[in-house]
């Protein structure tokens, strides 16, 4: 693990660009501040959703200098190439902490062996990476998507059961998120098993939303245009949601528990929440984007010479319009 030559380093190199310039000279004690930083260099997916908003906003928000941290933060745009690259950057500077939201599961091995080799350790946050060798990263934090896409399957069928149609065909649409992202994955794969387990569920289309509402608004009217028959959309995030409510609203058709069309959506932000207790959205099932906090405690362990957990699942729930109310969704933070 690097230690404060690095720190030092980088404040050669801040102060190197900063004197031809400004003039800048930095007091003793600025010079002692900085050497104390922990640089952490920050890969984040993009800016595709409320989720991500949130996501960003807490790791900047918890990696401040007032912490004792100088953040780098660069946004993927929704490409592993940049991502990649970022990662290749953060190694060339000699950071403390390599920390990347992966907008994919494969495809990172050749460079966090460059990364290894550079002896910085890296923190997977939210999403998860596949590799071979488990030793290329140091930590992980997230959801178990999994876990998620079970909670809206088994929610399913107890309505489904409660509504008394649990004997006629359900014609389900699937907006996929991103291709290869972990999210989408395990809440795909949470559906493929209900599918599989109820022989009543019929899949009628399966879409790319891309995790954004401007992309599902067009797949949704698209089907709703090409007359295809919907009892329920699995929508595999809130802005997805958004999308599937604004093209159905277009159209005349209600969405809702009792509604025409039920809409399942995943990460319980506000706005999404707000939707799930006008009945817009019938099942909204919680993921977590504040892992600025969580991120910032598996530092503080591995300067501390601990070991932290290797994979750290955070604790979900799921709403209804059942259980929830205005001050409950103005008191969460995202
Ligand atoms: O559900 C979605 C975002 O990876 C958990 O990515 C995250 C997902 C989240 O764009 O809104």
């Amino acid at each position: 693990m690097k230690g404060l030559g690095t720190r030092r380093k980088l404040l050669a190199l801040y102060l190197g660009l900063a004197l031809p310039f400004g003039g800048c000279i930095a007091s003793h004690e600025d010079e002692q501040e900085n050497k104390d930083m922990i640089v952490v260099g920050f890969s984040e997916v993009g800016a595709e959703s409320d989720w991500r908003v949130a996501n960003t906003e807490s790791m900047r928000n918890t990696f401040t200098e007032e912490a004792g941290y100088e953040l780098m933060f660069h946004d993927a745009k929704q490409k592993q190439d940049n991502q990649i690259t970022a990662i290749r950057n953060y190694i060339l500077q000699e950071v403390d902490y390599i920390v990347f939201a992966p907008i994919v599961e494969t495809g990172w091995d050749e460079v966090l062996e460059e990364a290894r080799e550079a002896q910085i350790p890296v923190i997977v946050v939210d999403r998860m990476i596949s590799v071979c060798d488990q030793s290329l990263y140091t930590a992980w934090v997230g959801s178990d998507f999994r876990a998620e896409g079970d909670a809206a399957v088994k929610w399913l069928d107890e309505k489904l059961i409660e509504q008394g149609r649990d004997q006629e065909e359900i014609r389900i649409v699937h907006v996929l998120g991103t291709e290869g992202a972990s999210a989408q994955l395990g809440r795909t794969a949470g559906l493929e098993a209900g599918l599989k387990a109820h022989s009543n569920w019929k899949l009628t289309a399966r879409v790319m939303g891309e995790f954004t509402q401007a992309k599902t608004y067009e797949v949704i009217l698209d089907l709703l245009d090409q007359g295809t028959e919907m009892d329920v959309i699995y929508c595999e995030n809130d802005n997805s949601a958004f999308g599937a409510i604004q093209a159905l609203e277009e159209k005349g058709i209600c969405c809702g528990p009792e509604g025409d069309v039920l809409i399942i959506s995943f990460d319980a932000t506000r706005a999404g929440l707000t939707y799930c207790m006008e009945g817009k959205i019938a099942l909204d099932v919680e993921c977590n984007p504040l892992h600025g906090p969580r991120v910032k405690s598996i530092i503080e362990q591995l300067e501390e010479g601990k070991s932290p957990e290797k994979q750290w699942f955070v604790p979900e729930t799921y709403f209804t319009r059942e259980n929830l109310n205005q001050e409950l969704i103005d008191s969460r933070e995202y």
